[in-house]
């Protein structure tokens, strides 16, 4: 059996669910690979429906669903009720999805023939999520597959089983059926031991991943042997870059939500803030009183942000902060490390010792060669550096190897186009925080951040699709492609005589 607890009070037992092995798992995957070509005989317009009534269903079950994210991975509750909306706007888009699902005429280059293209639905899709977005980003995933007429086993994150299960009994209830999204707990290495041998028997034939940038390569990896390209949704560095025109308040606002809402757990939080020599000093006081007076604690509560995921991502926290080398200057708390009634936060919200609650942390001074500079902290970490020129920027934004969200701050034109051009990040903000994807707009990175893939809107439909062309001859006789041309009478050496 598996156990999640609530963060904020690691007494309360929010779930205990069955942990699936690998063999069990397996099973799973065969039974849904089974039902697969039943769903996709379904009109999409009628799949269309089905997720229609999911989005009804989540957005009347909105706060409830909020309430057990904020009890159970202990983000705020402000941002657990956006999190459920961004599952009603993906159902939304999606439903709508369902009466298009173009595909194409094509001209032939012969007389007689026509060309056409089909999106089809690829056919078991295997999902892999993590516990900082429990519902937002699995449905990213989950709700175009379902659309496109695959079926879905979804391995949730172990530390947010709760959720997983209500989000799964709102889709049954909307309307897909028990075998075509199927959801299994398990730890790591019993869903890699299943990736493997789904994979080999032919039950997995794509798979979709949100987490680390390591886990993420050996499933790419793992994907590719057997010619797959699995989704991959990875790390992030992501840098903010604020110029000496910008408006200074607003990005600090953007600064202080990207860098730390989410106690930093999210993929497109605020990884380094590279701020301009000129105004450095004055902006980084700012920032640093800012989240000095920051309200840390309940996450019920009106605070910045509220305990780890768990105790794993509070371990994690603590061994980035081992990177902090003597040259960075450690600011924006009195304290680091885990915050308790021994090593009390000013104004924290609610008892400390009972969650798994850490202190904020800036660390200004970052330069190139340091470990901070490319390390995910994944945690209520920001770390601040400085640049004197644009391109140095661009050039510090980018060096990392990670490519997933990034901003700039400026006034000038001039600067945002050429900051967009120059970053490789997959996303770019500008005069906005590094986070806040919306449900139609192609949400993935580059490098260490993804393999290309991409999210959201109609291009994850090229995930969960493959195109089949078909082609039409009513001539009655054998045309040749590229043999068979059409004469045309032309004068090449034609000259313009005026
Ligand atoms: C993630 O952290 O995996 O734009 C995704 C955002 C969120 C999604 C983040 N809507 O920050």
């Amino acid at each position: 059996m598996f156990t999640s607890t609530n963060p904020s009070d690691t007494n309360e037992v929010i779930a205990t669910v069955p942990e699936a092995t690998a063999a069990e798992i397996l099973t799973v995957l065969r039974t849904a690979k089974n039902a697969q070509k039943g769903w996709a005989k379904l009109p999409a317009p009628t799949r269309g429906r089905i997720i229609a009534n999911v989005g009804r269903l989540v957005e009347s079950n909105k706060e409830a669903l909020a309430k057990l994210i904020t009890k159970e991975m202990g983000k705020v509750y402000s941002e657990a009720l956006g999190e459920v909306q961004e599952v009603v706007d993906t159902c939304d888009f999606f439903l709508g999805e369902g009466r298009r699902l173009y595909g194409q005429t094509v001209p032939s280059e012969m007389q007689n023939k026509n060309l056409f293209t089909f999106r089809m639905p690829i056919g078991n899709v295997f999902i892999i999520t993590a516990g900082n977005f429990p519902t937002a980003v699995p449905s990213w995933y989950i709700v175009p597959a379902l659309l496109s007429g695959n079926s879905v086993v979804w391995k949730p994150s172990e530390f947010t089983p709760a959720v997983a299960n209500a989000l799964t009994a709102i889709f049954h209830a909307g309307g897909v059926p028990k075998d075509i999204l199927m959801t299994v707990i398990a730890d790591g290495g019993q869903t890699f031991a299943a990736l493997e041998s789904g994979l080999k028997e032919g039950v997995i034939n794509k798979v979709g991943f949100t987490g680390s940038t390591e886990v993420g390569r050996k499933i790419g990896a793992k994907a590719g042997e057997y010619i797959q390209s699995a989704c991959l949704e990875l790390g992030g560095k992501n840098p903010m870059v604020v110029m000496p025109d910008a408006n200074i308040d607003l990005a600090l606002d953007g600064a202080l939500f990207a860098g730390f809402g989410t106690a930093g757990q999210r993929c497109t939080s605020l990884g380094t803030l590279w701020i301009h020599e000129s105004i450095y000093d004055s902006v980084l006081a700012k920032f640093v009183a800012l989240v000095e007076n920051a309200a840390v604690g309940d996450p019920f509560k009106d605070v910045l942000f509220g305990p780890m995921i768990s105790q794993k991502y509070l371990d994690n926290h603590l061994t980035h902060l081992k990177m902090v080398q003597s040259h960075h200057k450690v600011l924006g708390s009195t304290s680091t490390g885990r915050i308790t009634a021994a090593n009390p936060r000013k104004g924290f919200v609610g008892d400390p010792d009972k969650g798994v609650f850490a202190h904020p942390v800036i660390v200004a001074g970052i330069t190139k060669n340091d470990e901070l500079y490319s390390t995910e902290t994944f945690g209520p970490l920001v770390t601040v550096g400085k640049f004197s020129t644009l391109d140095e920027a661009i050039d510090l934004a980018n060096g990392h190897g990670y490519g997933l969200s990034s901003a700039i701050y400026t006034n000038d034109p001039q600067n945002v186009w050429r900051f967009r051009e120059g970053i490789s990040a997959g996303m770019v903000s500008i005069n906005n925080s590094t986070s806040g994807a919306e449900a139609h707009l192609p949400f993935g990175g580059n490098g260490l951040s993804g393999n290309g893939s991409r999210q959201s809107g109609i291009w994850v439909l090229d995930q969960f699709t493959r195109w089949q062309s078909m082609n039409w001859d009513w001539s009655n006789k054998l045309q040749k492609a590229q043999m068979d041309l059409i004469e045309i009478k032309h004068d090449p050496n034609f000259v313009l005589k005026i």
